[in-house]
């Protein structure tokens, strides 16, 4: 459980990061919340920590723009990444985003592990083949985050699953959790999982 090593309430948004000349300089571990914009990420970091408004969350995607760091008992970091895939976004807004997210993934000494978000309901899309395989390529850790669960039907859990990880080419030695911010089902699992990894 994780709140017999870290109290998850004693959590607060740092600061908002564009580059890493921005980062908190210090070595605590990171988490870092990737997938498509409007997937549940920052839903996802206060469900984890027990808040409804810390990690903005919007039903219009897009909300998250810069690298969000949010402090959790100044033992660990999840770090909020802006979502991929937001149609309405110019060609030099994506460039800017892709060298942001890039320089803090391969750069990032303190990142432990990220967790990619993908939707229980939907085959993951193309961009999301692409991060998945862009952690893969870089050796980053990574936890497969199946949210939204609260929409899909339990019975077919299962079955979204193994669509799911079949269209990722899934490796067998990650982690994949089903999860919802609805229900809070896979909490227990998800934090369970981030801290093996940090
Ligand atoms: N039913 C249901 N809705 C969810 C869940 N997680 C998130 N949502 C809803 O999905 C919408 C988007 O959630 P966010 O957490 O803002 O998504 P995000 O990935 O942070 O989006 P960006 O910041 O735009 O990248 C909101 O309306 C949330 O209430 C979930 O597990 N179940
Ligand atoms: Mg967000």
């Amino acid at each position: 459980m994780a709140e017999e090593v870290l109290n998850t309430h004693n959590a607060s948004i740092l600061l908002s990061a564009a580059n890493k000349s921005h980062y908190p300089k210090d070595d605590l571990p990171e988490v870092a919340l990737a997938g498509r914009s409007n997937v549940g990420k920052s839903s996802f970091i206060n469900t984890l920590l027990d808040r409804k408004k810390l990690a903005r969350t919007s039903s219009k995607p897009g909300k998250t723009q810069l690298l969000n760091f949010y402090n959790i008992d100044d033992k660990l970091r999840f770090v909020d990444v802006p979502g991929y895939g937001y149609a309405k976004v110019s060609k030099a807004e994506r460039a800017k985003w892709g060298k942001m997210i890039e320089e803090y993934l391969v750069t990032r000494d303190n990142l432990r592990v990220v967790v990619s978000l993908v939707d229980l309901r939907h085959e993951p899309t193309a961009d999301d083949v692409q991060m998945y395989d862009f952690l893969k390529y870089y050796e980053i850790p990574v936890i497969i985050v199946a949210t939204k669960a609260d929409k899909v039907p339990r019975g077919k859990w299962n079955k979204q699953e193994a669509l799911i990880k079949k269209k990722l080419n899934f490796d067998s030695q990650d982690s994949f959790v089903v999860f919802s911010s609805e229900t809070k089902d896979g909490y227990n699992q998800a934090w369970d999982t981030i801290l093996e990894n940090l």
